[in-house]
């Protein structure tokens, strides 16, 4: 090394130096070129990312300020007080066709056997049933013929009288909220054939309970379908109601049982249990309510069981009533989908068949659309449409 010459040793070194970069610069690019290869499919399935990515990052700025009030997001329902009047116009506008055609013919010029037998027609069409239509027309036959006269508003205090009394104004029709042995929850089981409003019901009834003042807890005793559990839980949190559920295929009544627990322990002044849609002709499953009832009775007793009809099915609503009153004794029949049909007469039916009042009526299936059953707004509705 010693004999090399400065001058070779400076060029050696240059040479090192620029054979080094030379070759640093070359690995950097292959570096760089597997990148590319790897970062194109990469940049390709970008799109079909993209329009996810996108719309949740364009829509964060925008739920996040909802998302703050989202989690107390409990609503106020409309007032309680006075709902049949605000819905009226719902019932008037399928049934008021009954009442127009019942002093239509009450006002024909000549009352004779073929006229009559329209009126019970009539009365019969709008699921009034056999017992209460005769009884309403011969009634209507006497009242008339002592009248002598017929004026279209004597004809329609006639009819409004006699609607009346078939609708058996003096029942209560108040939903208990008070423990019949006084201590604990008052349970409220909800019973019916499927979809037949039970789950809504269960939710409507909360909503006008909590607007009421009380507290409520509610039991998915329906655990056929994990849906129904979350149904039921969807209106709980809508409402401000705790919702006790457990999993897919669990013992309905220890659901019900652990509900009014749930309730007692919590101090609710309410249990809601929502049951499954059963046909009152499957003899297992009614077997199975009767189970539910004698478990929660295990704590206390039932307050009250409300029997859920869907007012469109006309006389085999009255078939399930009996049998659903058989199994487990039936306090009250909320009649749902009362707005989808002309045929409110089932109200005198129902109550005839079970002797229990109508409580409540669903005439739609918005949140507020349960109303307290008012006979005089009821009646009112029917023979004066939405005037009255
Ligand atoms: N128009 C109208 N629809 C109603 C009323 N009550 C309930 N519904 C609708 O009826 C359908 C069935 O209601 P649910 O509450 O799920 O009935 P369900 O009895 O719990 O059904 P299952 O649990 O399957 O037996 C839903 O679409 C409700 O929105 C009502 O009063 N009027
Ligand atoms: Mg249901």
């Amino acid at each position: 090394m010693n004999d090399l010459p400065v001058w070779l040793i400076v060029v050696i070194a240059v040479a090192v130096v620029a054979v080094g970069g030379a070759l640093i610069a070359y690995f950097r690019s292959k570096a760089a070129e597997p990148v590319e290869p790897e970062t194109r499919p990469q940049v390709e399935t970008k799109p079909e990312a993209e329009p996810e990515v996108e719309p949740e990052a364009e829509a964060e700025p925008e739920t996040r300020p909802e998302a703050a009030p989202a989690a107390p997001e409990v609503e106020t329902p409309a007032p309680t007080a006075g709902r049949l009047v605000r819905l009226r116009s719902r019932l008037s506008r399928s049934n008021n066709a009954l009442g127009k055609g019942l002093l239509a013919l009450l006002s024909s010029d000549k009352l004779d056997e073929d006229v009559w037998e329209e009126v019970e027609d009539t009365l019969l069409g709008a699921d009034v049933g056999i017992t209460d239509t005769t009884r309403i027309v011969e009634r209507l036959r006497e009242r008339v013929k002592v009248l002598g006269t017929r004026s279209p508003a004597e004809l329609r205090t006639l009819l409004t009288e006699e609607l009346t009394v078939a609708l058996e104004p003096d029942f209560d029709r108040a939903l208990a909220t008070v423990s019949p042995s006084g201590e604990g929850p008052a349970t409220i089981m909800v019973v019916g054939v499927n979809g037949s409003g039970k789950t809504t019901t269960c939710g409507k009834i909360a909503r006008v309970l909590i607007a009421d003042g009380h507290t409520v807890v509610m039991g998915a005793a329906d655990t056929f379908r994990a849906a129904a559990a979350e149904q039921l839980e969807t209106w709980g949190s809508r409402v401000g109601a705790a919702v006790v559920r457990r999993g897919e295929g669990a013992d309905p009544a220890s659901v019900a049982f652990d509900a009014v627990k749930a309730g007692a322990d919590e101090g609710a002044d309410v249990v809601l249990v929502d049951t499954a849609g059963r046909l009152q002709n499957k003899t297992g499953l009614m077997d199975e309510l009767g189970k539910v009832k004698r478990v929660i009775e295990k704590q206390s007793p039932v307050a009250e069981t409300l029997l859920v009809l869907d007012a469109t099915t006309g006389q085999n609503g009255l078939q399930q009533a009996k049998v659903f009153g058989e199994v487990c004794r039936i306090t009250g029949v909320v009649l749902t989908k009362l707005d989808g049909t002309a045929k409110g007469g089932i109200v005198i039916a129902v109550q005839r068949q079970l002797g229990v009042p109508v409580k409540l009526v669903g005439l739609g299936e918005g949140p507020d659309d349960l109303a307290p059953f008012e006979v005089g707004e009821f009646v009112g509705a029917i023979v004066d449409g939405t005037e009255g």
